[in-house]
C-alpha cells in the first residue's frame, strides 16, 4: 500500500571501478590484486568475499538518530567522521519505516528530504569504498502508518513494503548491505522464520495521559522479507538478527529455521548482539550458527552504572572488550559497535567532539585504528622513511606490489605493526611465485638493502601468528613463600603469590633457555571481583640472558592497575626478575602479591647463521645466490645480545611440546 504515493528521485550510484589501493584502504585482511568492478560482498560458506574471492571483514560503527529523528543528528557529519577518522570501513544506520514514507506528523514532503540524506550518505559510503548497512530499526508493530512507532518484537506488514521499496532503491548498489530487522525478541524461532501472531504491550497517549495498551499483529517472518527483497531484483547481501534482542543464534543454521536465498542472491549474514547482560555461552548461541553462516556483531558495547560510576572498574570494560575482540578475530567476524552518538547508550563518543568515551569508545576506536593499519609497512627509504604502502596478509607477486605502488626491488624498509594478540612473520622470495630462496623476518627491519646486499625480492608472503605465552609453566625462584612461587607462572589468574612480611621482595622466573621476548605481561593482586588494593605499587623489572647481569626494562611508581603490560625492543632473555619496593596500597603497604608474570616471544633461540630446514631449496636463478637460508631481523637496542634464528611454526610446535 501506498507506494505510489511517491517517485523515487533517488538513483543508485553507479559501479565505480575500484583502484587496488583504495581496496587495500578499505577492507581489512583483503587485497585486491587486480581491478574490480565493483565492491559487491558476497557469501561464500561462512565468509564474507569480495568479487575477487578474497575474504574480506568488516569492522565499523552504529551512526543512530535517524531511526527516532527524520532529520538525523550530526548526519552526516557523524558518518563522515567514522570512515575518515575512526577507520571504519562499515557503517550501520538504523531507519524508521514511517520517515522512509515520510508518516511522522512533522514531515511534509512525503519522505523526500529523509530519502536523499540515505543516499548522500551512501554515496559517502561509495566515494570511499566503504560499506553502509541499512537496518530496519523502528516499526510500527502491526498498526497503522505512523503509529507506536519504536521498537517492536517483530517487523510487521509495513516493514514488507518498506523493504520493497528500500531493495528497488539500492537493488545492487555494490556499497549497501540490507539489514532487514533489528532485534526480534520474545518470539520463537518459527515466527522468526515464517512470521506469525504476536502480543505486545505499547505505550499510547490517550487523552493527553501516557497508558499501556496490549496490541497484537501478525509478524511478517525473516524468510518474508527476504523473499520480497529478493522479487525486486536486489541480491544484496542480507543482514539477519537473532532472536532474544537479535542475540541468539542458537537454532538460525538448524535445517528448520534456515533461511533460504536465491540461487541469485548474494547471501545471508547473521547478526548478534553480545552485550554484557547477555549469557556468555556464545559457542553454543553464536559460533554453531557462525560455521554455516558469516557473523556479524551488529552491537556491543558497555557503560557505568549511572548510580555508581566506578563499578563496574576499568579491568572489567578492559575485560570486556579484549574478550571480544579476541573472539571476533579468532572466529573472523566483522562488527558494528554501538553507538557513534553521545546519547545513544553505551556511548562510543562523550559528545559532538568525537572524544572516545573511556569505557567504551577508546577500546573501539584503538581497535579499528589498528585494523585500518594493521599489517606491515613497506618503505622506499631506510628507518621507515620515503614513500610507503601497506599491506595486510596476503600473498603478493610483483606485479601486486607494483599496483599497490611499490615496486619489490626498490623496499628499503620495513615496519611490521604488531599489536597485543597478533604478530606478523613476512616471508620475502626471489622468485614471482613465492618459490626460490625465501627469507623470513618476524622483526621490523630498518635496512633491508644491507640484509639483502646485492639480491632482490620479487614476490612476498605475509602470515599473522597469534603470540603465545610462553612463561606459562616456567620454574620460580622467591624472595620469600617458594611454597606459592609456583602460582606466578601457572597461567591461571585466580592462584597467587603473597608474602605479607617487611623487607625487599622478589620474583625470577625462568624460561629454562635463552628466548627473544619482547613483551610483558604483570598481573597482580585482583582481577574482576577481586580487591584492586592489594595491587603492587612501586615495582621494576628486569631480563637477563645469564641470571647475573639485568636489564631493567620497566620501573613503576604508584601503580594501581591491575594489569602491567610492558613492551620493549626484542631482547635475549632467559630470566626476568620483578623487584617490589611497595606492595599493596593499605598501609603499612608490606603485602605483595603477584598473580601471574607472562612472557611473549619466542622460545628458545638459535644462533647467527644456522641454516633452516624450511627454507626453500635453491632458487635456480641466482637471485638469492648461494644456499637456501633464514634470517629475522629488528630494530633494536645495542644491548641485544643474541639474534635469534627460528622459524615460528616449528618453534609453535615445540612450545607445544614443551608445555
Ligand atoms: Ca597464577
Amino acid at each position: 500500500m501506498q507506494k505510489s504515493k511517491y517517485l523515487t528521485a533517488l538513483l543508485c550510484a553507479a559501479a565505480v571501478a575500484l583502484t587496488s589501493t583504495a581496496a587495500l584502504n578499505a577492507v581489512p585482511f583483503s587485497f585486491a590484486g587486480t581491478e574490480e568492478a565493483d565492491g559487491t560482498l558476497r557469501t561464500k560458506g561462512s565468509k564474507i568475499v569480495d568479487p575477487t574471492g578474497r575474504e574480506v571483514r568488516l569492522y565499523g560503527l552504529n551512526c543512530p538518530s535517524l531511526e527516532w529523528i527524520h532529520t538525523g543528528e550530526h548526519m552526516p557529519e557523524a558518518v563522515i567522521t567514522a570512515f575518515d577518522q575512526w577507520e571504519a570501513n562499515l557503517v550501520r544506520l538504523p531507519m524508521n519505516q514511517d520517515f522512509w514514507f515520510g508518516y511522522d506528523q512533522s514531515q511534509t514532503d512525503g519522505g523526500k528530504a529523509y530519502r536523499r540524506l540515505i543516499s548522500e550518505i551512501v554515496d559517502i559510503a561509495a566515494e570511499r569504498k566503504k560499506y553502509i548497512w541499512l537496518d530496519l530499526h523502528w516499526s510500527n508493530g502491526g498498526t497503522e502508518w505512523g503509529m507506536n512507532t519504536g521498537q517492536h518484537r517483530m517487523p510487521d506488514k509495513n516493514s514488507l513494503v518498506f523493504w520493497e521499496s528500500v531493495a528497488k532503491e539500492f537493488r545492487n548498489h555494490p556499497y549497501v548491505l540490507f539489514g532487514i530487522y533489528n532485534e526480534p525478541h520474545d518470539i520463537s524461532w518459527d515466527v522468526w522464520k515464517n512470521g506469525g501472531l504476536v502480543f505486545e504491550s505499547v505505550e499510547v497517549t490517550e487523552n493527553g495521559k501516557k497508558t499501556s495498551k496490549s496490541i497484537k499483529y501478525e509478524a511478517v517472518g525473516m524468510q518474508a522479507l527476504i523473499d520480497a527483497i529478493r522479487a525486486t531484483g536486489a541480491n544484496n547481501i542480507v543482514i539477519v538478527g537473532g532472536i532474544d534482542w537479535g542475540f541468539d543464534l542458537s537454532k538460525a543454521a538448524d535445517e528448520k529455521y534456515r533461511l533460504v536465498d536465491t540461487p541469485e542472491g548474494n547471501g545471508i549474514v547473521l547478526d548478534t548482539h553480545p552485550y554484557p547482560w547477555k549469557n556468555k555461552n556464545w559457542s553454543l548461541l553464536i559460533d554453531k550458527a557462525g560455521k554455516h553462516y558469516p557473523i556479524i556483531v551488529g552491537e556491543f558495547g558497555t557503560g557505568p552504572d549511572k548510580n555508581d560510576p566506578d563499578k563496574p572498574d576499568e579491568t572489567y570494560f578492559k575485560n570486556y572488550h579484549e574478550t571480544l575482540f579476541n573472539w571476533i578475530e579468532e572466529h573472523n567476524y566483522s562488527f558494528a559497535a554501538w553507538s557513534f552518538h553521545p546519547g545513544a547508550g553505551p556511548c562510543i563518543i562523550r559528545d559532538w567532539s568525537y572524544e572516545p568515551t573511556p569505557f567504551h569508545g577508546v577500546y573501539v576506536r584503538d581497535f579499528l585504528i589498528k585494523a585500518a593499519s594493521r599489517g606491515v609497512s613497506l618503505f622506499d627509504g631506510n628507518n621507515y622513511t620515503g614513500k610507503s604502502i601497506d599491506i595486510k596478509p596476503g600473498k603478493y607477486t610483483s606485479a601486486d606490489l607494483k599496483a599497490a605502488g611499490m615496486d619489490p626491488a626498490s623496499i628499503k624498509s620495513v615496519k611490521l605493526n604488531n599489536d597485543h594478540s597478533l604478530a606478523y612473520k613476512l616471508t620475502l622470495f626471489s622468485n614471482d611465485d613465492f618459490r626460490g630462496s625465501s627469507q623470513t623476518c618476524i622483526y621490523n627491519i630498518p635496512d633491508l638493502q644491507a640484509l639483502l646486499a646485492d639480491k632482490t625480492v620479487k614476490s612476498l608472503k605475509l602470515e599473522t601468528v597469534k603470540l603465545e605465552n610462553i612463561n606459562k609453566g616456567s620454574s620460580v625462584e622467591c624472595s620469600s613463600g617458594n611454597d606459592q612461587s609456583g602460582a606466578v607462572t601457572d597461567g591461571d589468574e585466580t592462584t597467587r603469590w603473597i608474602v605479607d612480611e617487611e623487607g625487599p621482595k622478589w620474583v625470577i622466573t625462568d624460561l629454562g633457555t635463552v628466548c627473544t621476548i619482547h613483551r610483558i605481561i604483570l598481573k597482580h593482586a585482583s582481577g574482576k571481583n577481586l580487591n584492586k588494593h592489594n595491587n603492587n605499587q612501586d615495582f621494576k623489572v628486569s631480563i637477563s640472558a645469564d641470571g647475573t647481569s639485568w636489564t631493567e626494562v620497566y620501573a613503576a611508581t604508584g601503580n594501581k592497575d591491575y594489569e602491567s603490560v610492558i613492551d620493549f625492543e626484542p631482547s635475549a632473555a632467559r630470566y626476568v626478575k620483578v623487584d617490589i619496593m611497595k606492595g599493596s596500597q593499605i598501609p603499612p603497604h608490606t603485602r605483595a602479591t603477584i598473580s601471574e608474570i607472562e612472557v611473549y616471544g619466542l622460545k628458545g633461540s638459535e644462533t647467527a647463521g644456522e641454516r633452516s630446514a624450511e627454507t626453500q631449496g635453491g632458487d635456480g636463478n641466482g637471485s638469492f645466490a648461494g644456499n637456501p637460508w633464514i634470517w629475522l631481523a629488528f630494530s633494536g637496542l645495542a644491548s641485544i645480545l643474541v639474534i635469534a634464528l627460528t622459524v615460528l611454526s616449528r618453534r609453535k610446535e615445540r612450545i607445544r611440546g614443551t608445555a
